[in-house]
């Protein structure tokens, strides 16, 4: 397989509702696409990056640039043929694991797709279906929260995320609890909003039987994020502060972590991320796939990803229709309250064409 370029193309999507986390409300979704073309086949990568660095330090532009100027020229000099060689291609490059991401996984596809081999299989999936979880922003009024909670379930969630704040954690729980029930199972993400100081009354959470709390404190305060695992019941989920396979290690013995939120965007690629699934594996350590506001194609790799056998809590892996009207692939649909496993060459999923024309706002091709 010899790449001949990739194509950067940018897609905005409007939200089905506003999506508010701690740390902004996202009304629509910029999105970086990138379609590796080489002489045997296409393969599609998407970009989690976000369009300001509000999540991690990446946002869409830095990038954009990131690639044109370090990791497509790298690629094309390294005569990369397969997904395997673009991390050691890139290595030297500090950071920028989602840029990174989105190449290995347009190259992977691509692979993949010549080979008439699913991203499940490749990856080791071993379920030809997977729960959905649903991630639920912050509302004004817990009325709100109470009527958006209650369309998820009747909807078939499986799982609850309720977004907090400070502010937004204790009654927005309680109230879930009161309205819902006991059974329910139900989870918090506070994208890094508090620090070690509220221990006390992140404590309050331990009343509500939550599966996990994710990622309560600063990105690189893993330290903090152990010394709080002693002051809470509550079991602590990163997300953020797991930037590979090294810091999962690192987090694990610290006890900093004991459940752990695989985005394959952050960690820099799905091969990475199954490494950090195998390393939890082996220290008896749940994982869950978490999303970035995907579009068709991402979550059609997510949802190959959730399906290895470490994932057993339902990951934040929702039907299209969480976020978006249109899809660009053809939809994502929750049966019973799970997703089917694509088995189709690649991703199993393509753009459909004129939709992805409507939604496109640039394109760029860069040869190799
Ligand atoms: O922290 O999990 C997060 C969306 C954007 C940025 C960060 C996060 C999220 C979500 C997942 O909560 C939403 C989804 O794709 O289902
Ligand atoms: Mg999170």
């Amino acid at each position: 397989m010899n790449i001949e370029g990739f194509e950067l193309r940018r897609v905005a999507m409007p939200l089905v509702s506003p999506f508010r986390t701690s740390f902004g409300t996202q009304t629509a979704r910029d999105i970086l696409l990138v379609k590796a073309v080489t002489d045997a086949s296409e393969g599609w990568g998407e970009c989690v990056s976000l369009h300001d660095p509000l999540y991690s330090p990446e946002y869409t532009e830095g990038v954009v640039d990131v690639l044109k100027r370090f990791v497509l020229p790298a690629l094309g000099a390294a005569r990369m043929r397969t997904a395997t060689a673009v991390a050691p291609a890139l290595h030297a490059f500090k950071g920028h694991r989602m840029a990174k991401a989105v190449v290995e996984t347009a190259v992977l596809d691509a692979e993949l797709r010549a080979e008439g081999r699913s991203f499940a299989r490749e990856l080791g999936g071993v379920h030809d279906r997977v729960p959905c979880g649903v991630s639920v922003g912050i509302m004004d009024t817990i009325p709100q929260l109470l009527d958006a909670v209650g369309g998820y379930l009747d909807a078939g969630y499986v799982r609850i995320k309720l977004k907090i704040e400070p502010g937004w954690d204790v009654e927005p729980v309680r109230a879930v609890r009161e309205r819902f029930g006991d059974d329910v199972l139900l989870q918090v993400d506070a994208n890094t909003a508090y620090t070690l100081r509220d221990a006390r009354q992140l404590a309050k959470l331990d009343d509500f039987d939550l599966l996990l709390i994710e990622q309560p404190l600063e990105e690189e305060d893993v330290l903090g994020h152990a010394d709080l695992a002693k002051l809470v019941r509550t079991p602590i989920c990163l997300d953020e502060s797991i930037t590979s396979a090294q810091t999962a290690a690192a987090a694990i013995r610290l006890g900093a972590t004991s459940v752990i939120n695989i985005k394959p965007g952050r960690v820099g690629g799905y091969l990475e991320a199954r490494r950090i699934h195998d390393l939890a594996v082996a220290h008896g350590i749940p994982v869950w796939c978490g999303g970035m506001v995907e579009s068709g194609l991402g979550r059609a790799a997510n949802i190959a990803l959730a399906s290895l056998p470490g994932f057993t809590l339902p990951g934040d892996v929702s039907a299209s229709d969480r976020f978006y009207a249109t899809d660009i692939t053809p939809p994502f649909v929750m049966q019973d309250g799970h997703l089917e496993v694509p088995t189709g060459p690649g991703l199993g999923v393509e753009p459909v064409p004129e939709i992805l024309e409507e939604f496109t706002t640039a394109t760029e091709w860069i040869p190799v």
